[in-house]
């Protein structure tokens, strides 16, 4: 082998032929083991969900480059003794106490609620609501999602509206169940066990409320809610700037673009149960919808929105969820709502909904129907100057629960306001 000059660095004086040589046969087994460039065409840039615009190309193209996917990533270590660790929380230094939900004080919580450990404690306090953490970040790609649950459980503990005149938190029997564990290296691997802990609270027949953390954690929620409820029985409403189906991307099969793929393409949840509102911006484009409409999807696009107004979009929603399965999921991308009200998220989007429009469907929503999980994902608290999107994802969260409230009351239905809170709501007063 000849040393050709032009492998030392121009500047640089040249090293002994021997180093140099050695340089360039290390040079060469690198290249060797890396995988191929991805065509400048086809890699997605890191800028947001709307770059995977072109998902369906992505798909063949990592197919053909994953002729040897192995040689592309370092593999974890079999034989770390901690390889599985972070997988249970550990709660054998709990103190020994009969089980039920045990007062935290002023220690936060979700809206200052009750905290439960084990399965054994939902049992025994008949609970019928429980939160979780879910503290993915990794699937936007920067860390700060990851503290949405802490910023919710941060914030003031009222519960309930003069809407309604109701305190959900009097009427049903809530807990915070504390956070799943995760990989906090991995979405792939934190799935499974966000899965097992939904699944646990979802078969002791309590209402799972989920707060994230991405969303890649919808495909985690809604998988465990089919787990319990049976695949194919569980209709998911998905609030979202985003459409959130996007193919491979990089290799990766699960990220916050991808989990309402999964969920269709696993065979969890059929498409024509999935009810899309909020889409707007540049993502996803031809392709997406088309495969939405092969897949049955229903969606409602900001620019539906637009043309019909909110009131009649609304009612075709509403109408939707009610002609679909018995059981329903609520899952609450923040940024469906405008920046103007939840600027603190990941990758916000222009021309979104307000919060006089999104708080009246949630309490609709959650009154009609069955509901039987609940998830708020993309606060991201780290970049929520005056914590104004905290503040709207706790007032989302806080308006389905005063639906399910309703609906245990027998008051459910989507135009159910206090009497008191009503022009005409006086006893022979005027009419509207
Ligand atoms: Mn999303």
């Amino acid at each position: 082998m000849t040393v050709s000059s032009s492998s030392s660095r121009p500047g640089s004086a040249a090293p002994p032929a021997s180093l140099t040589r050695l340089f360039l046969l290390a040079g060469l087994l690198a290249l060797a083991c890396e995988a191929p460039p991805a065509e400048s065409g086809d890699q997605a840039s890191p800028g947001g969900e709307a770059d995977v615009a072109t998902a369906a190309q992505q798909a063949d193209s990592a197919e053909q480059e994953a002729a040897d996917p192995e040689a592309a990533i370092i593999r974890l270590d079999p034989n770390d003794p901690n390889l599985e660790v972070w997988r249970d929380r550990d709660i054998s230094g709990d103190p020994p106490r009969e089980p039920g939900p045990i007062d935290v004080g002023s220690v936060l919580s979700f809206f200052g609620l009750p905290i439960a450990r084990t399965i054994e404690d939902l049992v025994a306090g008949e609970v019928e609501v429980a939160f979780m953490g879910a503290p993915v970040d990794m699937g936007v790609g920067f860390r700060g999602a990851g503290e949405g649950p802490n910023a919710l459980r941060a914030m003031r503990r009222s519960t309930g509206s003069m809407e309604t005149m109701i305190s959900w938190r009097s009427e049903l029997t809530a807990v915070d169940y504390g956070n799943a564990p995760i990989d906090q290296f991995s979405v792939e691997r934190s799935m499974e066990p966000i899965r097992r802990m939904v699944r646990e609270i979802a078969e002791t027949g309590a209402i799972p409320v989920i707060i994230g953390g991405d969303h890649s954690i919808e495909f985690a929620n809604v998988a465990g809610l089919a787990d319990v409820y049976g695949k194919e029985n569980v209709g998911v409403i998905h609030f979202d700037a985003h459409y959130d189906a996007g193919g491979t991307r990089m290799g990766h099969l699960i990220s916050h673009a991808q989990p309402v793929r999964r969920l269709v393409d696993d065979g969890h949840i059929l498409g024509r149960n999935f009810i899309q509102v909020g889409l707007r911006g540049s993502w996803p484009g031809p392709e997406g919808f088309e495969w939405m409409r092969e897949n049955e999807f229903r969606y409602h696009t900001m620019a539906e929105i637009e043309r019909d107004g909110w009131a009649t979009v609304m009612q075709r929603v509403l109408d939707e969820a009610n002609d679909g399965p018995e059981y329903f999921h609520v899952s609450f991308d923040i940024d469906v709502m405008d920046p103007a009200y939840t600027s603190g998220t990941g990758t916000p989007v222009p021309g979104g909904l307000t919060p006089r429009e999104v708080f009246p469907i949630l309490r609709g929503l959650c009154s009609e129907n069955n509901l039987v999980g609940f998830d708020l994902v993309e606060l991201n608290p780290l970049v929520d100057p005056g914590y104004t999107t905290a503040l709207n994802a706790k007032q989302v969260v806080d308006e389905c629960l005063t639906g399910v409230a309703l609906r245990k009351l027998g008051l459910g239905n989507r135009d159910y306001l206090s009497p008191l809170t009503r022009r005409d709501g006086r006893p022979g007063g005027v009419e509207r």
